[in-house]
């Protein structure tokens, strides 16, 4: 059995994501990080670095792993799904896993904090990871040109990576002229078990930043408190 502590968040929803793929049996322990439970210590003993997601594995002696990168190779191998057949193809699917680790996700989160929750608009800042943001959906696009998915079948490297694609609106990043990516970022949400995913722990974030419900100003002015102080609101 799996313990997951999420919240609705891009790096959250890759594991949920993952977990209902898989039909993993799982239990989530919702973590408000806006309120700071990531850094309570019963949290920081799961994960030093203080932030969602963690697991523990029961089936593996209360295996605590940090890191969403990590969990998802985790999970994939207990399952045997979702990450390769083989050395190639298990390569391929790790490299696009890491690409979303070091690339999408850090730049796609600055670009969020400059556009979206710095009151400043520091406009190099805004542009470099923009621009950023821009140039790394070009290099997805270009490889779903070839392929279906990005390391051809189906795998965690899909998962990670269109769980950021797919609030790319919140860093004012377009997917304009991008059509392959497109094809891929519907096609991935139209997956039920995506669909039921990403409503894990619950939708407040995402209903927040698409307008739905409540105010993405309020949303957004926490989330500056949070990435300035390290601090909730
Ligand atoms: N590299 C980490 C990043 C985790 C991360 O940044 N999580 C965010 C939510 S998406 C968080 O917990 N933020 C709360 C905080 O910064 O205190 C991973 O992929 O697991």
């Amino acid at each position: 059995m799996i313990e997951l502590y999420t919240a609705g968040t891009p790096n959250g929803w890759k594991v949920s994501i993952a977990l209902e793929e898989l039909g993993m049996p799982y239990t989530t322990h919702a973590v408000n990080i806006m309120t700071g439970e990531q850094k309570q210590p019963e949290f920081l003993r799961l994960n030093p670095n203080g932030r969602i997601p963690a697991i523990v594995d029961t089936d593996d002696d209360n295996l605590a792993i940090f890191e969403s990168g990590a969990i998802l190779i985790h999970l994939a191998e207990k399952a045997g799904r979702l990450i390769g057949h083989d050395r190639a193809s298990r390569s391929r699917v790790l490299q696009w896993l890491m690409f979303q680790m070091s690339g999408i996700g850090p730049m796609m989160g600055q670009a969020n904090v400059f556009f979206r929750y710095f009151p400043e608009k520091i406009q190099p800042a805004i542009d470099r990871y923009q621009g950023e943001v821009r140039r790394l959906f070009g290099v997805l696009d270009g490889q779903l040109a070839q392929h279906e998915y990005l390391a051809g079948e189906y795998s965690i490297a899909d998962i990670a990576n269109w769980s950021w694609v797919r609030i790319h609106d919140w860093g004012g990043v377009g997917v304009d002229g991008f059509d392959h990516l497109q094809r891929w970022l519907a096609a991935i949400e139209a997956r039920p078990a995506v669909q039921r995913g990403v409503r894990v722990p619950n939708s407040e974030g995402w209903d927040m930043i698409t307008g739905k419900a409540g105010n993405a100003d309020d949303f957004a002015a926490q989330a500056l408190k949070l990435v300035t102080t390290g601090k909730p609101a």
